[in-house]
């Protein structure tokens, strides 16, 4: 018997941050005259060489529309966007592809489960459960949904500066008439990474549907939908080196086949008569219209450059910046931060006294620094933390602790720059 070989992978030395960072050409530029620092990746990533060839390899060669076509170029394009959904199952360790459904990013698979789930099982006096640290995209969908049916919203409370969730609440919240807890897995603000498993865990035993927004997690460390065991995630491409206007909604199996269609059109249906039809099967029946094919090459480029680099690495890389970050910055005057001092994700909000988010930012871009500042989609968390915004720094996997010193050396430079006026 032939003897098996260990994938290539695993026989070579993992690659150099510093390699790492040379996919990436647009970090390599100068901003108002001094090097860029990219500190706003939990708005959006950058995207690696390969990311890029692979969408230009796919329309040098490939492009067509998938599904419809027998000629090869359709051929070829519908193997690489079901290639693609099929990498997103590996990628989440879902059971099947059935249950990779391709949106446009977190909030259409939000409230692509507040139409379909929602509409079918949700009924007056029926409770959502959030919890208040979620982005507006896992907040607004359901309000919708409770003005269309009657049902009532309950959140389960952050505790004070520390930005973790309230556990002890949740004996009491979770009760019979709640019908979906719907939970982000890490903050977007506060950098809390939520225990998401023991979370659907405690729904589940009460037979509470359950939705994971993994929009700052996906790409930044191991996600597996059968460990977590929720009924829905939801995560973007565009935040994990991949294109805009991509993302994937994981739905269980027999919950999507259960569920009416979401948008109607093309592709989603079997058959179609003038007063009538049916659908596809899943996951197409909630697919409708052409897909975003191009979107989907990109995503998979992006998929296996992210396992390649390893997302235990990523989270560790992540939390070794962050942790650097924060001490840094809590040894300035005048510095509130937000959210865990340790086991965080990898980004931090803060604030310098006197001093609003928005001029943080401003004056920091003119040093080439990269923050975003404002609500950051938390408009109830800002108001609990009371204040109207924080400025924040996020990381991902490419940015290095001399970018770290950087930032702090600038937050002093606007300390000094603010103190003078
Ligand atoms: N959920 C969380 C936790 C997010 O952080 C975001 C985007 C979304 C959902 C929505 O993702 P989208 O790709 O559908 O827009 N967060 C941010 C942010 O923090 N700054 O810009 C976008």
């Amino acid at each position: 018997m032939a003897t098996r070989l260990s994938p290539v992978s695993s026989i070579l030395p993992p690659r150099s941050w510093e390699s790492i960072r040379e996919d990436f050409p647009i970090l390599n530029q100068k901003i108002h005259g001094h090097a860029l620092v990219y500190l706003d990746n939990a708005a959006t990533s950058q995207k690696p060489k390969p990311v890029l060839e692979a969408i230009q390899r796919y329309y040098i060669h490939d492009n067509s529309n998938v599904h419809r076509g027998v000629h090869e170029l359709s051929n070829r394009a519908t193997s690489a966007y079901e290639g693609a959904r099929r990498r997103a199952a590996r990628f989440l360790n879902a059971r099947s592809a059935h249950e990779i459904i391709f949106t446009r990013g977190t909030t259409e698979g939000i409230n692509l489960v507040a139409h379909t789930w929602g509409e079918a099982r949700v009924k007056a006096g029926d409770v959502i459960l959030l919890t208040e640290m979620e982005h507006h995209s896992n907040m607004v969908p359901w309000q919708l949904l409770a003005q269309r049916t009657g049902a009532q919203l309950r959140y389960i409370p952050v505790t004070g500066p520390e930005g973790l969730l309230n556990l002890e609440t949740l004996g009491a919240l979770l009760t019979r008439e709640v019908k979906l807890l719907a939970c982000t897995h890490i903050s977007n603000t506060l950098g809390t990474v939520n225990p998401v498993h023991d979370l659907c865990a405690r729904a589940r035993k009460l037979g509470i549907t359950t939705l994971v927004d993994a929009a700052q997690s996906a790409g930044h460390l191991p996600l597996d939908v059968q460990q977590i065991d929720c009924d829905f995630l939801a995560f973007s491409g565009h935040k994990i080196c991949g294109p805009m206007g991509i993302g994937v909604l994981f739905g269980r199996r027999e919950i999507l086949e259960s569920l009416p269609p979401w948008q109607g059109g093309g592709e989603m249906i079997a058959n179609v008569d003038y007063d009538h039809s049916t659908w596809n099967e899943v996951p197409h029946k909630f697919e409708a219209g052409t897909p975003h094919v191009e979107g989907a090459v990109g995503l998979h480029a992006a998929l296996d450059y992210l396992d390649a680099i390893g997302r235990q690495r990523i989270f560790d890389h992540d939390q070794e910046l962050a942790e650097y970050a924060w001490a840094g910055l809590s040894q300035l005057n005048g510095v509130q931060l937000f959210g865990p001092s340790k086991g965080r994700g990898g980004l931090i909000s803060f604030l310098l006294r006197d001093i609003h988010a928005h001029d943080v930012i401003t004056v920091a871009d003119q040093y080439g620094v990269a923050l975003r500042g404002g609500h950051h989609c938390n408009q109830p968390l800002m108001r609990k933390l009371g204040v109207p915004a924080t400025a924040r720094a996020s990381f991902y996997f490419y940015n290095t602790r001399a970018e770290v010193d950087r930032l702090i050396e600038v937050v002093r430079e606007i300390q000094r720059f603010f103190a003078h006026r």
